[in-house]
């Protein structure tokens, strides 16, 4: 049942850092309840300072965990929003060189992991009348790249996925928006993606004019879940003005 005059709620997954802490953050500000979720208890832990934001340490890949977390935001009144962000990339090796490993992480945690948090929450969604599901993917899920192998994959898998859900969907008044996000500069998906090599993260944006921040993402995504919900921003492609395209960086100096 919809009531409308009630403040909005929202479960955000990958919540520890990045576009996630900001989501999570930028929807409280805006008087929105937040379930915030990540692995990582320490790193979520400044978060909680946050008035509004409730921190749950769940592994969006196991389905007893994230069981554990329906149960919980079931006991304290549900969500109507479920921002599916928990994602990452690891590796720019070609397909002809990628590490089996890591293509199944990638699979794990940007496809499996948001079909096991999405299949969680769907019954609860439905049930509220006007659920919104939000899919953070990438513009690495629309254009491969040299080097995206694994990532581009994994993406274009996620994307696909949101397209179902969204003509599955609509029949019970979900909106389903995807955000696909190009070149962000956050404090940790390049590092991670290069091993920890900060000196080959550096070089990614180097010269590039106004990378996007998490935060310009954040209120991409506030934008999107606050309007009424009839309207559905199917798909936000968001760049800087620096990228015109995957393959077209402007780079200064
Ligand atoms: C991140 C965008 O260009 O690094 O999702 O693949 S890109």
């Amino acid at each position: 049942m919809v009531t409308s005059t009630a403040p909005r709620r929202a479960l955000v997954t990958g919540a520890s850092s990045g576009i996630g802490a900001a989501t999570a953050l930028r929807l409280t500000s805006e008087g929105w309840q937040v379930f915030a979720v990540a692995r990582r208890a320490e790193k979520l832990e400044s978060l909680a300072e946050q008035e509004g934001i409730i921190p749950l340490v769940c592994d969006v890949t196991d389905v007893d965990q994230v069981a554990a977390v329906r149960e919980r935001i079931t006991e304290d009144g549900g969500i109507d929003t479920l921002i599916n962000n928990a994602g990452g990339a690891l590796g720019v090796d070609t397909v002809a060189e990628g590490s089996l490993e890591d293509w199944r992480w990638m699979f794990e945690v940007n496809v499996l992991g948001t079909l096991n948090v999405t299949q969680a929450f769907l019954p609860m969604l439905r049930a509220h009348g006007e659920g919104t599901v939000l899919n953070l993917t990438s513009t690495a899920g629309i254009v491969s790249y040299e080097g995206g192998g694994g990532y581009n994959a994994a993406k274009f898998g996620a994307h696909g996925m949101t397209g179902t859900l969204r003509l599955e969907e609509a029949e019970h008044n979900i909106r389903v928006i995807e955000v696909l996000p190009g070149l962000v500069r956050t404090e940790e998906f390049t590092t991670k993606r290069l091993r920890g090599d900060a000196a080959a993260a550096e070089k990614v944006y180097a010269g590039v004019d106004k990378p996007l921040t998490a935060e310009d993402i954040a209120e991409v995504i506030t934008h999107a879940v606050t309007l009424p919900h009839h309207v559905n921003l199917d798909q936000i492609v968001v760049r800087p003005v620096a990228q015109a395209a995957q393959h077209k960086v402007i780079r200064k100096g």
